[in-house]
């Protein structure tokens, strides 16, 4: 609330009052992002069935986050298409820098299967809610100019296990600003239900342990522990969670880490030597690892500056290949590549 007077000649204005959303910016699409879209939630438990939500749609939301470095005011802002939402009449008009809000198909539904206490704007307007076979959302502000215009889908390459078992449509580094339209902006959640209104933890290796080994071998740090190895291949536990491998199989074609070395027609080197790593997405920001270079096998360093990150591909099953880009001239040079992880 702001009180101002105006002067003027020698004489204060009455007071007026009127409420300025002070220090927040427009809504646009350089700040505001659709960070997630369940559109398609896990089944109705029997608790649920029993307390009246049947409908899996009733657990719907989309999140959104702020991606600037000032608050967001909302008002004027809509949805227009995919669900109809005008948040003027939200719970709330701001977003602060870094929050996440919720708009939700129904908000009993929600509060009953995620809990009271999340970000949550209010309930898609005039029965709308989302396709399970994708559709268009149109996100617009004040001034009717697109904040975002994109088609989602159910179908390859978009991820697909988000129109089955109730995981949401994440979208990918939001804090970049992704471009919504392309499917390798997003990704499967590594949980049912997302974690609406969260970062989200993700998978960690306590997680992963519970989900490979039996009551007994988790008992057993020598069959389930970070270092173990019982299916006696190349990698440990700790390296099967992080390359995304079956802990319990010897597959010697397990590929963790490769370099290519591109040769032109005449079969000679070109400078460029490709380093490439298959990696699972969730043990990647849960576990610590880096790329150590060694040019004699026995004193390794940080490869950091010898190596430049050139793109990544979305595998199966949340794993990623990475590719990085050796740097400078490698024609006379051994130079050996391994990777370091920890807890
Ligand atoms: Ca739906
Ligand atoms: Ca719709
Ligand atoms: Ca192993
Ligand atoms: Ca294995």
């Amino acid at each position: 609330m702001i009180k101002a007077r105006v002067f003027s000649g020698n004489e204060w204005s009455a007071l007026t009052e009127a409420t300025f959303l002070t220090d927040s910016v427009a809504a646009s699409k350089d700040n505001l992002v659709i960070s997630k879209i369940n559109y398609r939630p896990a089944a109705a438990s029997d608790e649920e069935i029993n307390a009246g939500y049947q409908n899996r749609n009733d657990f719907e939301y989309i999140e959104l986050m702020n991606i600037g470095e000032n608050n967001i005011n909302l008002s004027g802002v809509i949805f227009d298409k995919g669900v109809d939402f005008k948040f003027n009449n939200g719970a709330s008009k701001i977003i602060k820098t870094g929050q996440r809000v919720l708009l939700v198909e129904n908000l009993e539904a929600f509060i009953f299967r995620y809990g009271s206490g999340l970000p949550v704007l209010g309930e898609f307007e005039s029965n709308s809610n989302l396709s399970n076979g994708g559709e268009r959302i149109l996100l617009l502000d004040n001034e009717g100019t697109t904040i975002r215009d994109f088609e989602y889908d159910d179908d390859s390459p978009w991820p697909e296990s988000a129109d089955g078992d109730g995981y949401a449509l994440v979208l990918k580094n939001p804090q970049s600003n992704p471009d919504h339209k392309l499917a390798e902006s997003w990704e499967s959640s590594p949980l049912i239900g997302g974690e609406p209104g969260q970062e989200g933890k993700g998978v960690t290796f306590a997680d992963w342990q519970l989900s490979n080994f039996s009551t007994s071998e988790l008992t057993n740090s020598s069959i389930s522990g970070p270092s173990a190895n019982p299916d006696k291949d190349t990698l440990t536990n700790m390296e099967e969670f992080l390359s995304g491998n079956d802990p319990k199989l010897f597959n010697t074609s397990d590929k963790f880490l490769s370099i290519m070395i591109e040769k032109n027609d005449n079969d000679e080197l070109l400078q460029n030597a490709v380093l490439q790593i298959k990696i699972n997405s969730d043990a990647m920001k849960s576990l610590n690892w880096k790329i150590l270079i060694s040019e004699d096998g026995r004193n390794w360093s940080d490869a950091q500056t010898r190596i430049e990150h050139t793109n990544t591909v979305q595998l199966e099953n949340r794993n990623v290949l990475m590719s990085y880009r050796i740097k400078g001239n490698i024609t006379n040079e051994r130079l050996l590549f391994k990777i370091e992880t920890s807890l």
